[in-house]
């Protein structure tokens, strides 16, 4: 596997759980329940939160009945362990049975919301993809000059009006102009004031609503942002922005310079729902689809990792 800029940008998460990984597994230790105790205690410091310790459950049961025997053993399990609790996350972008393309992205103010939609134009660009932006966080000043730099970067069209404008008039305008043009992608961008605030959500509603008077099946997407550097908080933004939003997608941002990128299974746990891409770096080309394998093999690094075997079936 080509380790690419995930494998680099989980450089933080990986060091945090390989000093004690390392530690543990380096000295051919004897596999007991002390070693067990170890292994949750340093699943759970590494932010990977009650998966880590479900996934040593299970190590436990395993290790009782006997099907696991010694340390050499272990990597190879807790890696396939981890992969399954990561199953179904990994889904490419929706599209619409016939362009546009509607994406509307949400998620808190400074989440990566805009940088987000940036490199997804510029991703789906490079596809061959035609892309129209919406300015739909009308709240903030500098939001809108933001989002246009980024389109005139990338000769992108961009929807907008002035600061303070109905997010859902510029969300109704961007749809008609995609439809007009014929473009194959819209991405709305809205305004991320606390989700704990009512009226943000009731605002979001009333986008969606708009957005389905021009095209009923729209939005084909709603990604929620997420910075991957808050850990517990994106987890909780992840629970309450479930309950009120019809999320059908996450976007992780800032998985670089971040330590906790095992907040991606609690985050699962709340939010099952794909994780489309994840965010590294703060560059236009700094945006990955979420592979699996991959991340999970950049989180883990056991030192003595090639004394890996099978796992049992
Ligand atoms: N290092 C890093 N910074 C990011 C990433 N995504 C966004 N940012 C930065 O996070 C800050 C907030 O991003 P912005 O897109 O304005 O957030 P918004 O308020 O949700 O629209 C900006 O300084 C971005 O450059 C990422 O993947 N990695
Ligand atoms: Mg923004």
């Amino acid at each position: 596997m080509v380790l690419g800029k995930l494998f680099g940008a989980l450089k933080r998460t990986r060091d945090k759980l390989a000093a004690g990984l390392g530690r543990l597994f380096s000295f051919g230790r004897a596999l007991d329940e002390a070693f067990l105790d170890e292994l949750e205690q340093l699943l759970y410091e590494g932010d990977l939160g009650p998966v880590g310790t479900e996934v040593v459950e299970r190590l436990k049961s395993a290790f009782r009945q006997r099907q696991i025997r010694d340390a050499a053993a272990v990597p190879a399990f807790l890696r396939q362990q981890l992969i399954e609790r990561l199953r179904g996350s990994e889904a490419p972008l929706q599209h619409a049975a016939a362009p546009p393309t509607v994406v509307l992205v949400v998620g808190v103010n400074g989440a990566g919301k805009t940088t987000s939609i940036a490199k997804l134009a510029r991703h789906l660009q490079q596809q061959g993809r035609s892309v129209l932006l919406g300015a739909g966080d009308t709240f903030r000043a500098a939001a809108v000059e933001q989002l246009t730099l980024w389109a005139e970067r990338m000769r992108i069209p961009i929807v907008k009006q002035a600061t303070g404008a109905d997010p859902a008039a510029v969300a109704f305008d961007a749809v008609a102009a995609a439809i007009a043009r014929k473009v194959d992608y819209l991405i709305l961008d809205t305004a991320g004031r606390l989700h704990t605030q009512k009226n943000l959500m009731t605002e979001l509603e009333k986008i969606v609503r708009v957005v389905k008077k021009q095209l009923p099946e729209a939005p084909h997407e709603t990604l929620l942002v997420l910075d991957a550097t808050t850990g517990q908080n994106a987890i909780r933004q992840a629970s309450e922005f479930a309950r009120s939003a019809p999320v059908t997608g996450l976007i992780l941002a800032k998985m670089d310079g971040t330590a906790k990128g095992g907040a991606v299974f609690g985050i699962r746990s709340v939010l099952p729902v794909p994780v489309k891409f994840v965010g590294t770096g703060e560059g236009l080309d700094d945006l990955e689809p979420f592979r699996v394998e991959a991340f999970v093999d950049a989180i883990l690094d056991f030192g003595a990792r090639d004394q890996g075997q099978p796992t049992p079936a």
